[in-house]
């Protein structure tokens, strides 16, 4: 069985916590609190160099990297797909989930905002307009993205796939620690709605883990 270290309020974590939920596959689960620095602790970083979570442990290997993970998955479990058949749809898809993973997520990460804080003396007002900075380029471009697509409920049509993987967990966090409003996003309120409920959304949500605070 799989086994996967992660940290409830992660949104990387949160991303293949749904990706695994989607595909039906149980795991086992520890926690890594990122509060505590248990991510830069000897033994996590001898599973991760980066010291990131989530880490997937299969029977041979460890794996990093959400995004490679969850392509792992995928080549792993195909059913059901995350990704559409056509390529020109796959590279759309994907070029949507990247644009949270490389280019929305990143500049919000536990590290960077620890950096701000503590090496630029930026407080939480300072912070909070950074993060949001980022999210509201980010969901502006996205929305464009997706009306490029066939529609809902979901970014790409009627079923859930690998860009609401990344998408779902990036507007939990906008909402719930910057208090952004997702209406003024159409497309990405009817994707959060649709997510409200799915049940592979539900039980993947960040409330839903054994650590939930
Ligand atoms: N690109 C990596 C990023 C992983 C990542 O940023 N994880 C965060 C939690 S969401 C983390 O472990 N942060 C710890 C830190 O910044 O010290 C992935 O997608 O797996």
């Amino acid at each position: 069985m799989l086994k996967v270290y992660d940290y409830w309020r992660s949104g990387t974590s949160h991303r293949l916590r749904i990706a695994l939920a989607l595909k039906g596959l149980d795991y086992r689960q520890e926690s890594i609190d990122l509060l505590a620095a248990a991510q830069r602790s000897p033994d996590h970083l001898a599973r991760n160099p980066q010291g990131f979570v989530p880490v997937v442990e299969t029977e041979d290997a460890l794996l990093t990297q959400s995004p490679a993970i969850i392509e792992w998955l995928e080549e792993t479990y195909p059913d059901p797909p995350l990704l559409p058949a056509d390529p020109v749809a796959r590279a759309k898809v994907r070029a949507i989930a990247m644009a949270v993973a490389c280019d929305i997520h990143p500049l919000g990460n536990t590290r960077v905002l620890k950096y701000l804080r503590d090496d630029y003396g930026r407080d939480d007002a300072a912070i909070a307009a950074w993060a949001l900075r980022w999210i509201r380029d980010g969901f502006t471009a996205i929305e464009q993205m997706l009306a490029d697509g066939p529609g809902g409920p979901w970014c790409w049509g009627a079923a859930p796939g690998y860009a609401d993987v990344c998408v779902v967990p990036q507007i939990y966090a906008a909402v719930s620690r910057y208090g952004l409003d997702i209406r003024h996003y159409r497309r990405l309120a009817e994707i959060d709605m649709a997510a409200a409920s799915h049940p592979a959304f539900q039980a993947a949500h960040p409330t839903r883990h054994p650590d939930a605070r």
